[in-house]
């Protein structure tokens, strides 16, 4: 209303400087607007930036569910950066696959890491014809001291059903006996053992458990077998072929057959009677080596240590993702080297002669 008293030229000099001061202010908002909507769209689209660390917290990706880790505060030793754990073996392969020794890793920080997991682990085990004697020690000792205090599941694949003990099994754990067909040949009872493994990890296993142990029956634990073994893939360093020359691996030596090595490859020499891993792992192993037998067999070639040696021939194409030292298989009759800590998994002797036959 002061308008009025200011002389005309100034009046429409006053209202142009109105209209642009409104324009200006109209245009302000819409910019506002425009960064408002800009922001809105970052923060609903996907994340540009990890999560931080430390939170424990659950998320999904697709359809599967992944969980974080968190830790509580813990005392224990601290790692030295410039000091192995120890120097009389070797840890670590070129691959950068750990290997298990004792004394390597702290068994509370992997439990920690595998508490609230709830993880479940099948352990396979074959007892053929006379082979059944062993299952009662084997199981015996493997509530003692296998996974203690996860799910874990024994399947016990076997011809003889009845001969199966019933043992009482600690909370969380269970038996399983699946029958399976006799093979006349002895070579073939052990050799089938991947066919049959194959054939349940699809079947069976994957919608069951997470991992998979599978173990000679004629052993024993005698020490921790704990989820410091566990990752996606896993074989034993053979208790009698560790030291060796790759060229003193009784690996398969004849090109014809499809377990042949040269002698100019190889890591380790890999047991037959410990090996593991997740369902899908296991699943390509079981499915190459029975493959590769078949392969063979149609031009009636046998390898010259059967399953272990396309085992063997599986690991140097498909390194495992870590590694279990001889501690996890032992055999007495190796005596018992400086450098061997703890005997977890031992062969129980056994009269050839009498068992085989
Ligand atoms: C029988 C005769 C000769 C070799 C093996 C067998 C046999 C093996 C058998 O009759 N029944 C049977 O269940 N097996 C399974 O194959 C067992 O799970 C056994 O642990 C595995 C490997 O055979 P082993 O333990 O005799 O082989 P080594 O090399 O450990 O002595
Ligand atoms: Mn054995």
């Amino acid at each position: 209303m002061f308008l009025w008293l200011l002389p005309s030229d100034d009046r429409s000099c006053w209202r142009r400087c109105c209209c642009l001061l409104n324009y200006l202010l109209l245009l302000f908002v819409l910019c506002c607007l425009w960064f408002c909507i800009r922001s809105d769209r970052q923060l609903l689209g996907p994340p540009r930036t990890c999560r931080s660390q430390g939170a424990a917290t659950n998320f999904s990706i697709g359809s599967s569910s992944l969980q974080s880790i968190a830790l509580q505060r813990m005392l224990y030793k601290k790692p030295d950066a410039l000091k192995p754990p120890r120097s009389d073996i070797c840890t670590m392969t070129p691959w950068f696959a750990p290997i298990v020794w004792n004394g390597t890793y702290n068994s509370d920080i992997l439990k920690a890491q595998f508490e609230g997991r709830n993880i479940h682990i099948g352990l396979t085990l074959f007892a053929i014809k006379k082979y059944t004697v062993f299952v009662s020690t084997f199981i015996d000792t493997a509530e003692k001291y296998f996974m203690v205090g996860h799910k874990v599941t024994y399947y016990v694949f076997t011809d003889r059903v009845s001969d199966i003990p019933t043992v009482e099994l600690a909370e969380g754990r269970q038996m399983v006996v699946l029958r399976v067909p006799t093979y006349q040949r002895w070579q073939d009872v052990t050799m089938r053992r991947m066919e049959m493994l194959r054939n349940y990890s699809r079947q069976r296993f994957i919608d069951e458990v997470d991992y998979l142990v599978c173990v000679d029956v004629d052993m024993r634990f005698s020490d921790e077998v704990g989820v410091e073994i566990l990752s996606d893939l896993f074989g034993t360093l053979h208790p009698g072929m560790y030291g060796l020359p790759r060229e003193s691996y009784t690996y398969e030596r004849s090109p014809q057959s499809e377990a042949y090595i040269p002698l100019d490859e190889g890591d380790f020499y890999y047991a037959g009677g410990f090996f593991g891993g997740n369902i899908e792992e296991v699943y390509k192993l079981t499915n190459f080596c029975h493959n590769a037998m078949m392969t063979d067999k149609a031009k009636n070639i046998e390898a010259i240590w059967h399953d272990e040696s396309y085992l063997n021939k599986f690991f140097l194409y498909h390194k495992p993702t870590k590694i279990l030292s001889p501690e996890y298989l032992w055999d007495n009759s190796f005596g018992i080297p400086k450098f061997l800590k703890r005997r977890r998994f031992v062969a129980v002797p056994k009269n050839h002669n009498e068992i085989r036959n």
